[in-house]
């Protein structure tokens, strides 16, 4: 049987693959696991059936079996140790891929999820303009790190991993804010992943999700 995950019935995101269903999706196409989407209304995301796949009530879940995960930095994890594909056989390899998903997650993504929340809901602050370039310095000091790390390689550690799946999906959510254009090489690493052709059949399955809601 396929796994099951959630995602938006109608993104925010207009179709734009942002939210973390996305990285979810990538993960499972890189690994050619089929999977089936429960669609969620924000509603019933916060209704009981869901709370007890996801004690937060939001998208991603995963379901496989017995199995109820949560956290999409756990599911892609979960996928990547039960296929081959997104971690090395090298046992210090893999420590260090997986290394590189924390660090997208918990270092790179955060001052990102402040940006992304400044813009999109406290614009309308007094205090909003003044405290914009503090928080895209906050940005701008990971990527200053995260740039010279990655240097002219592919990939931020040999092959491409689930390092590189989180972080180029974390970098993603930068597209719109101009930061990432000042950082060619980290422009260059997302574009990469975002031709990966398990990236692009992501993508176009999240986008038939918004386009069929918005047009049905
Ligand atoms: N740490 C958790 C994880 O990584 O799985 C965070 C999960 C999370 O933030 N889920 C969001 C959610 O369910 C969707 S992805 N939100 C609804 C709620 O909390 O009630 C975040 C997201 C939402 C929208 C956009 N967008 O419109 O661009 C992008 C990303």
């Amino acid at each position: 049987m396929n796994p099951t995950i959630t995602a938006f019935e109608r993104s925010p995101d207009g179709g734009k693959g942002l939210a973390r269903d996305m990285r979810v999706r990538w993960a499972l196409e890189e690994v050619g696991q089929p999977y089936d989407v429960r669609l969620l209304s924000f509603e019933a995301m916060k209704q009981d059936a869901h709370l007890a796949r996801h004690p937060f009530g939001q998208i991603p879940t995963y379901e496989e079996g017995d199995l109820v995960l949560f956290e999409s930095g756990a599911i892609v994890l979960h996928i990547a140790e039960h296929h081959a594909g997104l971690l090395p056989a090298d046992a210090n390899a893999r420590a260090r891929a997986i290394g590189w998903m924390f660090a997208a997650i918990n270092t790179v993504e955060l001052p990102i999820v402040e940006l992304v929340t400044a813009r999109l809901f406290e614009s309308d602050k007094s205090w909003a303009r003044a405290r914009m370039p503090l928080v895209e310095d906050r940005v701008r000091d990971r990527l200053k790190q995260l740039s010279p790390r990655l240097g002219d390689a592919d990939w931020l550690d040999g092959a491409f991993s689930a390092g590189d799946l989180m972080m180029a999906s974390v970098l993603l959510r930068l597209k719109s804010s101009g930061l990432l254009d000042e950082y060619p090489n980290l422009s260059a690493y997302v574009a990469r992943g975002e031709a990966r052709p398990a990236y692009k059949r992501a993508f176009d399955a999240q986008l038939a999700v918004f386009t069929a809601a918005a047009t049905g």
